[in-house]
């Protein structure tokens, strides 16, 4: 029987590119997102490809009655999740924490901590069922290391780290793996979404060097998933080469 992953925010970036690679896998997937469209464009381009089965889901992971009913309406052969990519996340602003928008502020810890919380309560009780599973969080560099008007998003990120360690401990009576991904610099839109539609901006980021896409994150994160049963990667931090650590670059 294929195997069954489930991955937040599969509209773009990484979560898209995960979608696509564990579907060459031959995975069944379940895919979140707001943007419906998008969504379901994905998933008949994927069905189409690779015969897979896919349900979509559009969902704001802050809602809580959202996520609890999309997740728990699924069918029981759909809750047997063997994968878990807690993905969906976003930056917004980059400002000195005196001069911070507090909406950013909420819509980032409502996101990617408190979103992150309430898909994985409900999905980590369907892997103690089965005692098996697999949770992979996308945390990031700016989780390891603040940098200059990270803050509050790197803020977000330390506590993914911190959950991450503490969901490997609490899941680990019923062998799920639990492991998280670091990434520095992965151009997607997460830096159009950071800066707000500004493209001249955000290109910049990403300007003078060859950063991460979102298929090396994919590739990686397949990698942690496909290890023997008794190996689990815990943390895994990757950079562009040209990125030392969150502060230290080597731009042309
Ligand atoms: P993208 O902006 O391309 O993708 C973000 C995804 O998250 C989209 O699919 C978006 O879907 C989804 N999302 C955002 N907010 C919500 C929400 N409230 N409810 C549901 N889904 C949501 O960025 P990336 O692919 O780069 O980001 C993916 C993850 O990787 C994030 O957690 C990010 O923090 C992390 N990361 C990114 C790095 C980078 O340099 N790009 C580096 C390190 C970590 P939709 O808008 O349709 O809801
Ligand atoms: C995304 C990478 O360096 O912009 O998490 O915070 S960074």
């Amino acid at each position: 029987m294929s195997k069954i992953a489930l991955i937040t925010g599969a509209t773009s970036g990484i979560g898209e590119a995960c979608a696509s690679l564990f579907a060459s896998y031959r995975y069944n997937l379940i895919l979140t997102g707001r943007r419906t469209e998008r969504l379901n464009q994905l998933a008949q381009d994927l069905k189409l490809q690779f015969g897979v089965e896919i349900i979509t889901l559009t969902l704001d992971v802050r809602n809580k009655s959202e996520v609890e009913t999309a997740l728990q309406t699924l069918g029981d052969d759909w809750k047997a999740v063997d994968v878990l990519i807690n993905n969906a996340g976003l930056s917004q602003g980059l400002d000195p924490i005196q001069d911070g928008n507090t909406d950013d502020w909420d819509t980032m810890i409502d996101t990617n901590v408190k979103g992150l919380l309430y898909v994985t309560k409900i999905v980590s009780n369907w892997m103690i069922l089965r005692k098996a599973g697999h949770i992979v969080n996308l945390g990031s560099i700016a989780g390891k290391e603040v940098y200059q008007n990270g803050n509050v998003y790197c803020a977000t990120k330390f506590a993914v780290d911190a959950l991450n360690k503490a969901m490997r401990i609490d899941l680990l009576p019923y062998g799920i793996k639990v492991s998280a991904i670091h990434p520095g610099a992965v151009e997607t839109e997460f830096s159009e979404v950071r800066f707000k539609g500004d493209t001249e901006r955000a290109k910049q980021v990403y300007a003078g060097y060859l950063p991460l896409v979102a298929q090396d994150i994919a590739e990686t994160i397949w990698f942690m998933v496909s290890r023997p049963k008794h190996v689990n990667i815990n943390d895994l931090v990757i950079t562009p080469l040209a990125q030392a650590s969150a502060i230290y670059w080597n731009k042309g």
